[in-house]
């Protein structure tokens, strides 16, 4: 390994480990400026390990302090330690080992191993997180029954929490004590979590199925304990979601989440023992948006599932990462889903889909969900190891049909408890449950990119003829690639705006394609017009479907098709048409032509909006146009200002032209009562949102008053924060004394705070880098804290693209020394944030050409082996 970079770690080069550890024990004691822990493993050599192959244990910046062998000290001869891996030779086959290390969390700023966030101790082990506590087998296929002991000081830290149950307590001289605790389930390394802190809790109780009761106990900050409430109830209400969906039970007495300010992801699945980013657990009608309630609760259930998907049933190696991730996320959409609008859900998970892991698929960080080969695995934590893995996992669901689905997890499950497997184990076991061969299907896991889906139709000898051919473009060291089986759920819809009746007898249907082309025929019974076919409906596989789709059926499938995904893909169609149209109207014509793109709009719209009262949620997704970045990504490169400049011209046209229908919205959303964060009030206040964006868009003179009183006014944060977001991005009067308000306000709520960085750093346009540069140097922004990086650079770079990519090349140069001075304090944070610049190749040559330098300049300097493998990629 050379500076910077990390060898290349191949799957085609797993082997199984050479021996168990049936027992591990921890005893840490937490100091002010360093923690010594101390572990004493049991070792055993495994009956097929080669009897030469030395003992290897993972183990990184650990000043060894004491090594011993079954109580004696081991000669030095024996061992080598280079910072990384500890060999030791010439170990029994079965013995104890003892090592003593110390560390020091209160300089840990990468935020993983053992580290500090607001006077508290935490963990963080996944990926290879607990070498840095301790020397350790550090692979998920090592499983181990752990016992902890921590040690600490009482009074700063009355709480000492680790996996399992409390087994033990008592106190030490000089006002310390410790906690020993106990986890019956063994585990891999990366699941162990430790916490000392002095914390509030709420607590709760479940009674599972089979009659055991459970205790809730959700814990944070005491200034924060009137914010667990609803993650208490997601709780709950997870718990029971997979006793009667999966018929998985909770397994321990106790299940803890902590809420930690200082996270660099979502939150953590520690058996018995969550720890959580705040900004997943914690939420209060006051400070929380309606989002954010959204993602305390799928996060709170992710988490959660993953006791089964992920704890019980867990990964051979780091290859199979999807195996628990793609099945949780598909788990907790489902569950959202229940909790909520199925439809809507479902157009959310899509958007995501198709907005981030496409790019991410047809660019150089693309990689299969099965990744053969990485450098670092933290970079790894994907949305298409994520959100692609759940589609293929939902794909099998489609396939299958919910019951074999069933049946076919219920086998894994029982199969492999207990046990660290493969996406090939799951696969068999769908296999097996269910009769069908899905040995192509395997082929989703090995192959990177987006497949492409062109579909053509016509009538041949009175039937309707629908061809079908796939194709996936090549991916960077994946040139040629071979047809996909894949579900497409069809329905086809006749004049009258009903379904047709198809040869299966049913009015929709599942085809199963295999081959690069396929026909399938449905006869039209006389009838001689062409239906108008709604393809991949619930976006049944996770595809780019070219069908030339006329103007006339996309406004007819928005009108009369059921399925929830194809009405919003129809309007997502015609929004990009006519943006598309637009960005090739010369400068001073583009607001006559918007008029007449938004005219042309304006009837579907208005349909939308009179029917608006069933869902709302569903009428504002569909009313919303596409974001400029998922525009721009269309585009053979991105034009991102004349994207812009397309898009504002036809949102204003729209705002304009429906004015009065949006004053109506803004009046028949407006909720009476208390803040609820229920499917339908949120529904209606993303409608009403969507409604004053349209009027700020349009330049609505009455509009500036009327923002100035809701947020004012407002009870809850999404309408403090919605009327505060337009009032500043739309440089309305009376934004800057908004700003001011919100931060007097809020100034001592971090989350909130985060959002007031946000909402500037997020204001279009290239004069935002001189606001983006004054909020880096604000007293409240601080590195070390990710939530509030993300806050400002994150939000610049994946949602301001006018600034991001300034002609200038000025937001390319401020984000590459942002990650440089990032990187050497989170490597992690500075490796994801620099996946923002992936879409480089896509950018016209003069920006390349300046993104490219700002990248290249970064990599002169030494760089943690995370960012240098996402910079060379991109740069490759
Ligand atoms: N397993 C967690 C996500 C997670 C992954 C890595 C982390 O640190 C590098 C932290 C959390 C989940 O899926 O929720
Ligand atoms: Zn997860």
């Amino acid at each position: 390994m050379r500076d910077g970079q990390a060898d290349l770690i191949r799957l085609a080069d797993y082997q199984a480990p050479v021996f168990h550890v049936p027992r591990t024990s921890l005893d840490v004691a937490l100091y002010d400026d360093y923690s010594r822990v101390t572990t004493t493993l049991e070792l055993e050599r495994r009956a097929d390990a080669d009897p030469a192959a030395d003992y290897v244990f993972d183990g990184v910046e650990l000043a060894l302090c004491r090594l011993e062998v079954d109580g004696q000290p081991w000669p030095k001869a024996q061992y080598d330690y280079d910072g990384e891996r500890l060999v030791i030779r010439g170990l029994p086959e079965r013995c104890t080992l003892l090592t003593e290390v110390t560390i020091k969390p209160h300089l840990n700023t990468a935020l993983e191993g053992l580290y500090m966030s607001r006077g508290m101790f935490c963990t963080q082990c996944e990926a290879e997180g607990f070498r840095r506590i301790t020397f350790y087998p550090d692979r998920p296929d090592v499983l181990s029954r752990f016992v902890t002991t921590i040690r600490a000081d009482k009074a700063r830290f009355p709480l000492l929490l680790s996996n399992g149950n409390p087994v033990a307590r008592g106190e030490e001289a000089d006002g310390r004590h410790w906690v020993t605790w106990e986890d019956p389930h063994p585990k891999p390394s990366y699941l162990f979590a430790l916490v000392a802190g002095d914390l509030a809790c709420l607590e709760d109780q479940y009674q599972t199925g089979s009659g055991r009761t459970v205790s809730l106990q959700i814990y944070a900050e005491p200034r924060d304990l009137d914010k667990l409430d609803h993650a208490m109830r997601s709780l709950k209400a997870a718990m029971a979601w997979d006793e009667r969906v999966y018929g998985l039970e909770y397994d321990l007495d106790i299940y803890m989440i902590v809420a930690v300010s200082h996270f660099n992801m979502g939150a953590m699945e520690n058996k018995g023992l969550n720890i959580f980013n705040t900004a997943c657990v914690l939420a209060h009608p006051a400070t929380t948006t309606d989002a954010g309630f959204q993602r305390v609760e799928s996060v709170v259930g992710h988490e959660y599932f993953h006791n089964w998907s992920g704890n019980r049933v867990t990964c051979r190696d780091w290859f199979q990462l999807s195996l628990k991730e793609g099945l949780t996320v598909f788990r907790d959409q489902c569950f959202s889903a229940d909790m909520n609008s199925a439809a809507v859900k479902r157009v959310e998970d899509v958007d995501v889909l198709r907005a981030v892991q496409f790019p991410e698929d047809q660019g150089p960080m693309a990689h299969p969900v099965r990744p053969a080969a990485y450098q670092k695995i933290d970079n790894f934590y994907t949305v298409t190891i994520y959100e692609k893995g759940a589609e293929l996992v939902r794909m099998q669901h489609e396939l299958l049909g919910a019951e074999r689905f069933r049946a076919g997890t219920d086998l894994y499950f029982r199969r492999f408890d207990g046990q660290a497997v493969t996406t090939d184990d799951f696969l068999d076991c769908m296999a097996e449950a269910s009769g069908l061969d899905l040995q192509q299907f395997r082929r989703w896991y090995d192959q990177a990119g987006t497949p492409h889906l062109a579909v053509q139709g016509h009538i041949e000898q009175g039937d309707y003829v629908l061809t079908f051919r796939q194709w996936t473009p090549p991916t960077p060291g994946q040139p040629d690639k071979q047809p996909l089986m894949m579900p497409v759920r069809l329905a086809l819809f006749g004049a009258d705006g009903q379904r047709l009746p198809l040869p299966d007898g049913s009015t929709e249907t599942v085809l199963v394609l295999t081959q690069e082309e396929q026909s399938f025929r449905f006869p039209l019974h006389g009838q001689k017009e062409a239906p108008v076919p709604s393809l991949l409906r619930g976006f049944s596989a996770p595809v780019e479907l070219d069908y030339a789709f006329t103007t006339e059926q996309l406004h007819f499938l928005l009108a009369h098709d059921d399925d929830g995904y194809s009405r919003w893909d129809a309007a997502q169609r015609l929004y990009h048409a006519a943006v598309t149209r637009l960005l090739s109207v010369p400068g001073e014509a583009v607001r006559a032509a918007a008029e007449d793109e938004a005219a042309a709009l304006a009837p579907a719209l208005r349909q939308v909006l009179a029917r608006a009262d069933d869902d709302a949620a569903a009428a504002a997704l569909l009313l919303t146009l596409p974001s400029e970045q998922a525009l721009a990504d269309r585009l053979p490169e991105l034009d991102v200002d004349g994207v812009h400049r397309a898009r504002e011209a036809l949102r204003a046209a729209i705002g304009e032209q429906l004015s009065s229908l949006w004053w109506q919205a803004e009046q028949n959303n407006t909720l009476a009562g208390p803040y609820r964060p229920v499917a339908a009030d949120i529904g209606r206040r993303s409608l009403r949102h969507c409604a004053l964006a349209y009027l700020a868009a349009a330049g609505d003179a009455r509009l500036a008053g009327h923002l100035t009183v809701l947020f004012q006014q407002a009870d809850n944060m999404t309408d403090q924060l919605g009327a505060l977001r337009l009032l500043v991005h739309y440089g309305l009067p009376g934004a800057d004394e908004a700003l001011d308000a919100f931060a007097r306000q809020w100034h001592d709520e971090a989350l909130v705070m985060d959002q007031w960085f946000t909402v500037q750093a997020t204001v279009p346009g290239e004069t935002t880098l001189s606001r983006v540069q004054a909020l880096l140097a604000h007293e409240g922004f601080d590195w070390r804290v990710p939530n509030r990086v993300r806050a400002v650079l994150g939000a610049l770079a994946n949602a301001n693209p006018t600034a991001f990519h300034a002609a200038s090349g000025e937001g390319y140069r401020l984000y590459a020394d942002a990650l440089g001075r990032l990187d050497a304090v989170n490597p992690q944070v500075a490796a994801r944030m620099a996946n923002a610049c992936a879409r480089l190749p896509r950018l016209p040559e003069g920006r390349r050409a300046l993104l490219g330098g700002a990248l290249r300049g970064l990599l002169k300097v030494p760089r943690s082996a995370n960012l240098t493998e996402v910079l060379e990629r991109i740069l490759a």
